[in-house]
């Protein structure tokens, strides 16, 4: 062995052990919904050294790197025998993706590729990529992993080397080494984003699904969907109805998708998705919230305004800049939940947050309604308290989380109280000088402090997407 190669070695393994033990910490700054971690969980560099050179001095005396890598990003997340465990879209420098599993002690650093990557049987040689795999321990027993797979658009016209067609990938295992792939979902429209329910639903799998009309674009399609699959050895896509809809100049006109399945809480599902906006930048891509009813997963109960995380400082450049998206999370037994996301189609990062308080950020939004479109942010009444939501956010990590529970449980019936107060002096849900009726005879008032869903209880969600809306939003509360 040469001494140039041996230093290169020694450089190499040295860097790369650095990089795996590298202890990762919490950003200062929160909004007291939650924290980011400085250094990113999982970069390309990550990546075991092994697959990348061949470290033969005979054959490769120069010690080039053989297999290059473009990024890791896109991964489904588990806990698995006390490890917490990603599911890693590794993108290779040929633009292809595969799937590798990289484990934590803790989920927030020293996270190790496992020594092979995951074996996925290869069943239709016209498939040309695989990523951004869902992981769902389903209540059957089986742990099922969906993704996105892709072939060639024969349709498309000559010359047009890019499109494709995406389908959802369906694989299972029972110890996370074998994999039985399982037929491709059958579907009338192109799907990305696929994820599959962790329970039964009327004795049904459940697949949150986004129907698109060609490869990258929704077209008139887009939105979460919901549909039940009878056989999922054999799954197919019989109805398909939307349940998150995209909406008219928001952070998803352009599209959403489901990330990693919901998360059971006492208030309901907790879900987490992307939404992407068309800007001059391009597309840009954040991550938002929105809850579920317990006993009706298809139902959406609330849904703060806006994003919950967005592409900040470095996040924003990579290879495809201007993207967050998240499709694993893990809710730990302590009721800590690990937001793992990638930035720029590039690399990995977590954020933590805990079960209660982004239960509490859907019952304590800006807007008391719970949906973005039924409020305009002047209210005035709603701001007031809204701002100190917001002061009560800063000082959120000094305070125990009984304390900051006690104070959101005050602030959302102080936010009730302004909208109740704004429509016992405005009737018809709009301010019309008219200060002396009441809107709706207490109903409202009923839904408000008890049932604390939508105001208009899903009823105006027609498959159509819905214009925003007038509604309680128009108040100008004082
Ligand atoms: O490049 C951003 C993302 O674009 C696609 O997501 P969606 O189907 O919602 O537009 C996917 O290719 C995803 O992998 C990628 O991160």
């Amino acid at each position: 062995m040469n001494g140039y190669f041996k230093k290169q070695i020694e450089a190499l393994r040295q860097r790369h052990e650095a990089l795996l033990q590298r202890p990762n910490e919490m950003q200062e700054e929160t909004n007291g919904v939650i924290r980011r971690y400085v250094y990113p969980v999982l970069t390309r560099q990550h990546i075991p050294l092994e697959w990348r050179y061949d470290f033969n001095p005979a054959t490769n005396p120069c010690c080039m790197e053989r297999i290059g890598f473009n990024a890791t990003m896109n991964s489904g997340a588990l806990k698995w025998n006390g490890k917490y465990l990603m599911v890693v879209r590794v993108e290779g420098a040929d633009r292809k993706s595969f799937f590798a599993i990289a484990e934590s002690p803790n989920g927030v650093d020293n996270f190790h590729f496992w020594k092979r990557p995951l074996v996925l049987p290869d069943v239709d040689p016209a498939e040309t990529n695989v990523y951004d795999m869902r992981l769902t321990a389903h209540q059957d027993g089986w742990i099922y992993g969906i993704f996105c797979s892709e072939r060639h658009d024969d349709k498309a016209p000559a010359g047009d080397l890019s499109a494709a067609v995406a389908k959802a990938g369906i694989v299972r295992t029972r110890n996370l080494v074998d994999w039985e792939r399982l037929p491709d979902l059958k579907a009338a429209s192109q799907q990305r984003n696929v994820v599959l329910h962790p329970e039964f639903v009327n004795g049904k799998y459940a697949l949150y699904t986004r129907p698109q009309d060609d490869f990258i674009n929704a077209g008139n399609g887009g939105g979460i969907g919901w549909a039940l699959i009878d056989d999922i050895t054999r799954a197919e896509v019989k109805d398909e109805m939307i349940i998150n809809h995209r909406y008219y100049h928001t952070i998803k006109e352009v599209k959403n998708g489901e990330g990693p399945h919901p998360i059971r809480t006492s208030q309901g599902w907790l879900h987490l998705a992307h939404g992407v906006r068309g800007c001059a930048a391009g597309l840009r891509y954040v991550l938002y919230l929105y809850m579920t009813a317990a006993d009706e997963p298809w139902r959406v109960i609330a849904e703060p305004a806006g994003y919950l995380l967005a592409p900040l400082a470095g996040e924003r450049v990579g290879d495809v800049s201007n993207v967050l998206f998240s499709n694993g999370w893990i809710a730990d037994d302590d009721g800590t939940v690990y937001i793992y996301y990638a930035s720029s189609d590039t690399r990995m990062h977590v954020a933590v947050s805990t079960v209660d308080r982004l239960v509490g950020y859907h019952l304590l939004p800006a807007n008391p309604t719970g949906h973005v479109n039924n409020i305009r942010t002047y209210t005035m009444g709603v701001l007031a308290v809204a701002q100190m939501g917001r002061c009560m956010g800063e000082v959120a990590y000094k305070v125990s989380d009984s304390t900051f529970l006690w104070c959101n449980a005050l602030l959302r019936r102080l936010l009730c109280a302004t909208v109740i107060r704004h429509c016992t002096v405005h009737t018809g849900r709009k301010p019309d000088g008219n200060h002396s009726k009441r809107t709706d005879n207490g109903g409202l008032l009923a839904k408000q402090l008890l049932l604390r869903r939508l105001l208009d209880g899903g009823k105006y969600r027609g498959t159509e997407m819905p214009k925003p809306r007038a509604g309680l939003g128009s108040m100008d509360d004082t």
